[in-house]
């Protein structure tokens, strides 16, 4: 520190020389001295060890002075010394405080103006994710049918045979069976119910008319599994939107309507339907819907097969003996259903060509459909 111990020893002998106005000079200048050394201090560690200097018990400078100029003092000049050491020890306590302050105060504005941020600097532009082209779709559908008063209905993805196949009118022996090669789960020993993943929406008809009294309109958007092979048109996983509508004065005519007016909102209003005779084993009569081509608008191309039509989905006016499975009047009640392949639909809408595109999550293709 700026002072040193032989100036202690120098001014003993200066103190016991002189008056009390040679004590007073020699408190000037000392005070002169520690007011330098507080004003270099600019750090935390200065600060400390000022404060160590000046007032450490042990070998402080003010320690030091109170040994050496007021214990030896002659008594004459004791008072002098004594009344001038309290008035420095005051002084040095409060600028050490006051310095203190100040040193805090400084390293806050220096660790504030560290961490300041510049907001005026671009921000970190991040990728917004958009729905998938597949859920769109379905949101599509969903927006078309609940216009015509229809809401939406879901169901277990994992099924018992009972509400797949038969509450279906599809019994065990029954051949449409094998047109949906089922994935079946391993039975837990002891169990009874066998399980499956189901091979359409359609359990879902059931699911909601076991639940609920006519009127019925619903939909029924899902997944749905079948052990198919992989390729451009097929997946062992894809989905599905059900269709049905069941009251009391339901006629065909309602039935066909509903379709047109559906496609027509989907695919635009240059699109023509057609009903081809089909067979399910829960509708009766059942219709295969076709659109005219919307590549070629009916004048036939590859896609088309030259036929200027394109098979979309099987439909067809619930059979009664669905409803002997859910406990409804076969007398009173008549409704229609109807199941589509959401992928499908997606391909021909957007010009895909590959349903496996779908479940790959390139980027780059779903990107075209943010
Ligand atoms: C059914 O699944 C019936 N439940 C539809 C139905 C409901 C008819 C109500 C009458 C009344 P189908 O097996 O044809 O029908 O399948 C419906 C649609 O699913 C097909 O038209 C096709 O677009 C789509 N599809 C079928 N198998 C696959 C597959 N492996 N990958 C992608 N889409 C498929």
């Amino acid at each position: 520190m700026p002072v040193p111990l032989d100036y202690t020893r120098r001014t003993l002998d200066d103190i016991r020389a002189g008056s009390p106005e040679h004590v007073e000079t020699l408190f000037t200048d000392l005070r002169a001295d520690f007011d330098a050394a507080a004003a270099a201090v600019d750090t935390a560690g200065a600060w400390k060890s000022l404060r160590d200097a000046w007032l450490g018990r042990k070998s402080g400078i003010l320690s030091a002075i109170t040994d050496n100029w007021l214990k030896p003092a002659p008594p004459e000049l004791k008072r002098a010394v004594g009344a001038a050491l309290n008035q420095i020890k005051a002084h040095v306590e409060a600028v050490i405080e006051e310095r203190r302050l100040a040193v805090e105060a400084s390293a806050d504005q220096l660790a504030l103006a560290a961490e300041r941020t510049d907001l005026s600097l671009p921000g970190v532009a991040r990728p917004i994710g958009t729905r998938h082209i597949l859920r769109q779709t379905m949101d599509d559908f969903e927006r078309i049918f609940l216009s015509l008063g229809y809401s939406v209905a879901q169901g277990p993805e994992i099924e018992t045979p009972y509400y797949n196949f038969e509450a279906l009118n599809i019994p065990e022996t029954h051949p449409a069976r094998d047109t949906m090669d089922t994935f079946y789960l391993d039975l837990p020993p002891g169990a009874l119910t066998q399980y499956l993943l189901r091979t359409h929406t359609s359990p879902v008809q059931v699911r909601t008319m076991e639940k609920q009294q006519p009127p019925v309109r619903i939909i029924v958007p899902g997944k749905v599994y079948r052990r198919d092979n992989p390729d451009s048109t097929h997946s062992y996983m894809f989905h599905q939107v059900e269709g049905l509508a069941v009251d009391t004065d339901i006629t065909f005519c309602e039935f066909k309507g509903t379709i047109e007016y559906f496609i027509r909102e989907f695919f635009g209003p240059k699109v023509k339907t057609r009903f081809r005779p089909s067979y399910f084993p829960f509708t009766e009569p059942s219709a295969e819907v076709d659109a005219s081509c919307i590549f070629c608008d009916g004048a036939g191309c590859r896609i088309c097969k030259y036929s200027g039509w394109i098979e979309l989905f099987g439909s067809g006016m619930v059979d009664p003996a669905v409803y002997g499975f859910v406990n409804y009047d076969a007398k009173k009640l008549c409704g229609f259903a109807f199941g589509l392949g959401v992928d499908r639909f997606a391909m021909l809408k957007y010009g895909i060509d590959d349903i496996q595109l779908f479940f790959q999550n390139d980027v780059r293709f779903l990107r075209q459909f943010s």
